[in-house]
């Protein structure tokens, strides 16, 4: 059914005509999330070729009691807390160090929130779970109240953000931690390009499937009548932007109706358009560049191959 008249479906047209009719192409890559989204995306982390989630969580298996130790006892604040299933290793680390722990998801979806309530309220009694349903921007005006805190954003979602959407993310983070807080950030880090390819073009497909589920998206909800099999999946990491950059490519012309806006776009076969970015960092440079927002690096982890960083950070003291 397409809800045309709802103010979620207007504003998702709003912003894919917005993003089609720019040049070049793109959509926000916060509606490749949906259900069925977040679904593709939890395959893609199980794949062999994705090795983002399985070196941080190896990581946080090795440090977070290093952690729970250097912030001391602290409400865990989780930013796109999703499932939870990585935080369950440092909310264990807090409950058996601290006892009573408090833990605040932030997610958009309040599905995922019920259900990570309702699975670690089961798992952890000294746990009292408060949930925020929302986008990262609505828990900053909440932290003051929640310090002293440890923010964490893991996943290195960090790197989906453009540099101006980033610039804005870090001031704001700045403002919202009070010097008794840390943050706890999850990054990808730079290294051979053909790694990286490969964990954005795994050969099961779930990456292609992902990326189109963008334009299911539309079909479902805006009524677009877009032919997914003239859809091709295109990603590659650009050495020179220390980014991947994800597209999906017309392989025939296609029609895009935007039906709560009453309107079509027309997308020739060969172009492109831009669903995604994946930035990679360099340690010294990334600590340097939130060293500019007042955030110092208490401590860094890293697997023995330097692919991923866990970055312990703090507001500095001065
Ligand atoms: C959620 N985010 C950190 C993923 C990434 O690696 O940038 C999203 C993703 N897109 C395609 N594959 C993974």
């Amino acid at each position: 059914m397409i809800s045309s008249s709802s103010t979620e479906a207007r504003e998702f047209a709003r912003a894919a005509a917005l993003g089609l009719s720019d040049h070049p192409r793109w959509l926000p890559c916060r509606y490749l999330y949906d259900a069925e989204g977040s679904r593709l995306f939890e395959r893609i982390t199980e794949t062999p070729e994705y090795y983002l989630t399985r070196t941080e969580v190896a990581l946080l298996d090795k440090s977070t009691d290093a952690i729970a130790e250097l912030t001391g006892d602290a409400t865990l604040v989780e930013l796109g807390a999703g499932s939870a299933r990585k935080t369950e290793r440092i909310i264990s680390a807090y409950t058996q160090r601290y006892g009573a722990t408090r833990y605040v998801p932030v997610d958009v979806s309040g599905e995922a929130l019920a259900e990570t309530t309702r699975a670690l309220a089961g798992r952890y009694p000294a746990l009292s779970v408060r949930g925020v349903h929302g986008p990262y921007e609505s828990a900053f005006p909440l932290l003051p109240s929640l310090s002293p805190l440890v923010l964490l954003f893991l996943g290195s979602t960090i790197g989906n953000l453009n540099q101006t959407e980033a610039d804005v993310f870090w001031s704001n983070v700045r403002c919202a931690l009070s010097t008794s807080d840390f943050m706890l950030l999850g990054v990808d880090l730079v290294k051979d390009a053909a790694t990286i390819d490969r964990a954005y073009n795994d050969a099961a497909g779930w990456s292609a499937a992902f990326t189109k589920n963008i334009f299911a998206r539309m079909n479902r909800e805006l009524g677009s009548g877009i032919d997914l099999g003239g859809i091709d999946h295109e990603a590659a990491y650009r050495p020179e932007w220390q980014r991947v950059e994800i597209f999906a490519r017309m392989t025939r012309r296609q029609e895009v109706r935007l039906a709560p806006l009453d309107r079509t776009i027309m997308l020739e076969a060969g172009e492109r358009v831009m669903t995604e970015i994946s930035r990679k960092y360099e340690l010294t440079e990334l600590r340097d560049y939130l060293h500019l927002f007042g955030l110092e690096t208490v401590e860094t982890f890293t697997d023995a191959d330097r692919s991923y960083a866990l970055l312990l950070l703090r507001p500095g003291q001065s």
